[in-house]
């Protein structure tokens, strides 16, 4: 269960979390054209608060809705300065932000063109695939469900209903035992996880998914790619053959929510020597000093409050 939080950012005001609803005519709860984003906000060293990569986010989110025909009834630094106001409002130090933008009610039907609605909710997320797995890394099984093409959902867009494939893969993969999916694209490639990007490492090598193929073109996934350049580490963007995940030294995958979380096992084969491993350890602990501000991120990267 999400805690309760007493503020939600809706249509340009911070409402009580009771008054955050909407119609059940909504448009986007019957057809899934919406756009979100998840962001997080952590606790930094010299005890302030600070939201890792908001304005990436913020443009993702005009992006996405750009993509769905959806035009913003607001600027991206009202957006900005929204999503700073409902951390603010909602009292965690350290949260995890959904934006959301979707077609309200009004008219129905697939033509209808209803008045672009945006809501902002922050609540208390932890570990999103749980301690062990940040420490031990996790289970994850190729999924049955294939990753649409790149003309068949526009994957540059974090799009709500295109998550409707990603909850399935999610679904099935619990079931199953295990905790994530990963999904092929439509030729067999190693597309992205249901809700992360994913990573294989051999012989000091780093290899992700490109960009122009059927991921999410992550936030998270940018930034490990800067911090492995940083590092000195080979990393290139390619196919990925399913096959490379068991023969690989090690696999992690990476996401706002999943942050840097190692695969310790792909279809019951232990990967490497069947934990995290080196190089992951490397990244995370650094992907996790520049969300924190230890080591001085990027310009920009932290939005302190
Ligand atoms: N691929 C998919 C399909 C995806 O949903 C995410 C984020 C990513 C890659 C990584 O993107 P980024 O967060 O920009 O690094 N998934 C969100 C879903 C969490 C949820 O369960 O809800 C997230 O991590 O916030």
């Amino acid at each position: 269960m999400v805690d309760k939080v007493s503020k939600i950012w809706l249509d340009g005001h911070l409402v009580d979390w009771e008054a955050a609803n909407v119609h059940l005519l909504t448009h986007t709860l019957h057809y899934g054209l919406g756009a979100f984003e998840g962001i997080r906000c952590y606790d930094t060293t010299d005890g302030r608060s600070a939201i890792f990569r908001l304005r990436e986010h913020v443009r993702r989110l005009f992006d996405s809705a750009k993509i769905c025909t959806m035009p913003m009834p607001y600027s991206q630094e009202q957006i900005v300065d929204a999503c700073i106001e409902t951390v603010r409002a909602s009292g965690l130090s350290s949260c995890y932000l959904r934006p959301l933008v979707f077609l309200g009610d009004g008219a129905m039907g697939l033509g209808a063109v209803n008045p672009t609605r945006v809501a902002i909710a922050a609540w208390k997320w932890g570990a999103y695939l749980g301690e062990e797995g940040l420490a031990k890394g996790i289970r994850a099984k190729i999924s049955s469900f294939t990753r649409p093409g790149i003309n068949m959902q526009m994957a540059k867009g974090k799009v709500v209903g295109h998550y409707v494939n990603s909850v399935l893969a999610k679904r099935e993969a619990l079931a199953g035992g295990y905790q994530e999916a990963i999904l092929l694209d439509a030729e067999g490639h190693v597309a992205e996880a249901s809700g992360e990007n994913v990573w294989v490492v051999r012989d000091g090598k780093v290899a992700t998914p490109a960009f122009g193929g059927a991921i999410l073109g992550g936030i998270t996934r940018d930034s490990v790619l800067t911090l492995l350049r940083e590092m000195g580490v080979e990393v290139v963007e390619r196919d990925i053959a399913r096959d490379e995940l068991y023969i690989a030294d090690e696999v992690f995958m990476c996401g706002t929510a999943a942050e840097v979380t190692p695969v310790r096992e792909v279809d019951d084969r232990a990967i490497g020597t069947g934990t995290r491993g080196p190089l992951t350890k490397r990244v995370q602990d650094r992907y996790f000093e520049v969300v924190r501000g230890v080591r001085p991120p990027n310009p920009e990267w932290l939005t302190y409050l």
